[in-house]
């Protein structure tokens, strides 16, 4: 590509974000020449995590390459298609940001994103994204259990249900202007599995911090449920009494269930949940209950008829 022109930015286009991306970029250079100067703390999709504590979760499967993982998403906040968020999501300002918890707990707080990623040991864990739509990723993802928040929150003894909510921003997201969802996004857990040690309050993948289509700068992964439980770029974390109404739910009720937990026996109206496609195979592989995590989370949900609660 010789002489590939860059486009020249107005001045009526930098941003607050991009001065101060550029102020932090000059200060990395300079703490390189000053031996023992600290760096500023990574918060740019691509800046590499300070030092994570070994998993507990380690996983043998190959993991989805980078490329993939970062370039086919869902993030219907910006647009609908897959290759869409890795073109569009660079309006999200992850800085400044904050993440209010609220609702049944004794310790309402709102966080700054940079003291809430400093909270616990950072961890690296390996886990299966699984989508509704049959395709399934392996990703590294770096975080640490959102159980450690929720001790902080002390929720009270009505608490249990968390709902957690998404920027809704159509000046940052230009999907919010589409009607296919009810905005903002929003999901929901029982308390029980919010607190489960599976479930990654997620800063980072592939020991970066998470690009934007991924949803930075703070998101939720939650392995053993279809991928559109793990809501992206989170804001509030409210624990209720009542079981919160999912965006998903509101759109669909008969479609998307409270539970979503990954079953190959319960299929969705519309098509087959026994198979998926890893990202990169050929062949699909057959669906694993709770996607392979039921030694973990099978006691859970003992008792119910996942069936009527899927
Ligand atoms: N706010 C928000 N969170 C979201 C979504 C979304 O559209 N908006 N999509 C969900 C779905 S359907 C999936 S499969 C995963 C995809 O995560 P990934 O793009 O990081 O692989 O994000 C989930 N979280
Ligand atoms: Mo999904």
């Amino acid at each position: 590509m010789p002489h590939q022109k860059m486009p020249k930015l107005l001045t009526s286009e930098i941003t607050p974000q991009d001065v101060y991306r550029q102020r932090r970029e000059f200060m990395r250079l300079a703490a390189g020449t000053a031996l023992g100067a600290a760096l500023p703390y990574p918060i740019f999709a691509g800046e590499k995590l300070p030092d994570r504590v070994k998993s507990a979760y380690e996983l043998s499967d190959k993991l989805t390459p980078y490329e993939d993982v970062t370039h086919y998403n869902n993030y219907y906040e910006f647009g609908t298609d897959k290759e869409s968020p890795a073109k569009t999501a660079g309006s999200l300002k992850i800085r400044p940001w904050t993440v209010s918890v609220e609702g049944e707990v004794r310790n309402p707080k709102i966080w700054d994103i940079d003291s809430l990623m400093k909270l616990a040991a950072l961890e690296d864990r390996v886990y299966r994204l699984r989508c509704v739509e049959a395709w399934s990723m392996v990703v590294p993802w770096v975080g640490f259990p959102l159980a450690e928040l929720i001790k902080r929150a002390e929720p009270t003894g009505n608490a249990k249900f968390v709902e957690f909510t998404t920027l809704n921003d159509s000046a940052q997201m230009p999907g919010v202007n589409s009607s296919v969802l009810d905005w903002p996004y929003r999901e929901g857990l029982r308390l029980d599995e919010a607190l489960h040690p599976l479930t990654l309050l997620t800063f980072g993948l592939y020991g970066e911090v998470l690009p934007n289509q991924n949803g930075a700068p703070v998101r939720l992964v939650v392995p053993w449920k279809y991928g559109f439980k793990s809501a992206k770029s989170i804001v509030r974390i409210k624990f209720m009494e009542q079981m919160p109404v999912s965006s998903w739910m509101k759109a669909g009720p008969s479609e998307y269930g409270f539970y979503s937990n990954v079953n190959p026996t319960v299929d969705h109206p519309r098509w087959s949940q026994a198979k998926e496609r890893r990202i990169g195979d050929f062949f699909k592989r057959p669906t694993l209950p709770f996607n392979g995590y039921a030694d973990q989370v099978a006691q859970l949900y003992t008792g119910m008829d996942l069936q009527k609660f899927f």
